[in-house]
């Protein structure tokens, strides 16, 4: 039996990749029945029959699992934003910042097109907070170095809105990747979803990164409750525990520790306004959409 990544999964085939060989393989039966279903990220157990053909036995446990983009295992998500056409609503980051945080995985902000705009509004926002910020051009290649730093030895996924630059960046880290890239659209002001599937990409420094999608929608499968939201805005730490009510929302309350420091400037009115959307989405269950 061997032990691999997969790293790609198309129509039914999942294409694994040990230290030795890579495969393609088919699943055990049992996992349809079972529902899980093998995604790209997951450490398999499988073993080979002729010529590079197997079949996937085992889906070793799973670090955390994302249903849309379909992934698993992923240590660190690369949000990449832009303040060029298309410009990232900044809501957008910050929802994938939660999203990261709360399925144990470490969000890294990456504003890309730094050569078309230097989006410092963007830059102000979450410089001054502790999330790891990196500004890159996949045109220059400015950047992109210490964005590479940031993910070494990690499996990661870039997410981001259709056509912030996901795949240039990872071509601007490899040129033989080769991947298909698309202009955007100057009408509708957005990228055509040119990337429509998942997969792995090893980087030589050893990093396994996944192109995504640009998307819609995120869907996780759960939505973090509202009590809990606060823990992944990480500027609010130091005022967690500091309201006259210990069960605060910090939408409306008076004398909250929160709503003070927005006053006076240390949290920023951008994720404050993020917060207070996803704590009223979170409060209807309603699912994050766009
Ligand atoms: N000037 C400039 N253009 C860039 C940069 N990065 C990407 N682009 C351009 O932006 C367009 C979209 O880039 P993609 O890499 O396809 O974007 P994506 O995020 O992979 O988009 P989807 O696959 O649709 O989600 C292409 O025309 C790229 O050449 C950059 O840093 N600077
Ligand atoms: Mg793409
Ligand atoms: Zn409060």
């Amino acid at each position: 039996m061997l032990r691999g990544i997969i790293y790609k999964a198309i129509s039914g085939f999942y294409y694994v990749k040990s230290e030795t060989l890579t495969a393609q393989c088919r699943a055990r039966g049992r996992f349809r029945l079972d529902k899980s279903v093998p995604l790209v990220g997951d450490c398999v157990h499988f073993t080979t029959t002729e010529q590079n053909k197997g079949i996937i036995m085992e889906i070793l446990p799973r670090r955390n699992t994302f249903i849309r983009p379909p992934l698993a295992n992923i240590e660190k998500m690369v949000i990449i934003a832009s303040a060029a056409i298309p410009i990232t609503d900044p809501y957008l980051i910050d929802k994938m910042t939660v999203i990261a945080l709360s399925n144990n995985c470490e969000p890294i902000i990456c504003i890309n097109k730094l050569d078309l705009d230097t989006a410092d509004e963007l830059y102000d926002i979450y410089s001054s907070i502790d999330i790891s910020l990196v500004r890159t051009s996949a045109e220059t290649g400015e950047g992109i170095d210490e964005l590479v730093k940031l993910v070494e030895k990690t499996t990661c996924a870039f997410t981001g809105n259709s056509g912030v630059g996901k795949s240039s960046i990872l071509n601007a880290i490899d040129p033989d990747f080769g991947i298909k890239t698309g202009d955007i659209s100057k009408k509708l002001g957005r990228g055509r979803h040119t990337t429509r599937h998942v997969e792995l990409y090893e980087l030589p420094c050893g990093a396994m990164v996944a192109d995504t999608p640009g998307f819609s929608a995120f869907d996780t499968g759960r939505i973090v409750p509202k009590e809990e939201l606060q823990h992944y805005f990480v500027e609010f730490e130091p005022y967690i525990g500091e309201c006259r009510f210990l069960d605060c929302s910090h939408l409306n309350e008076p004398d909250c520790a929160v709503l003070k420091a927005l006053n006076e400037g240390k949290i920023s009115a951008s994720r404050f306004n993020s917060y207070k959307r996803l704590y009223e989405q979170a409060a209807e269950h309603k699912a994050w959409e766009g």
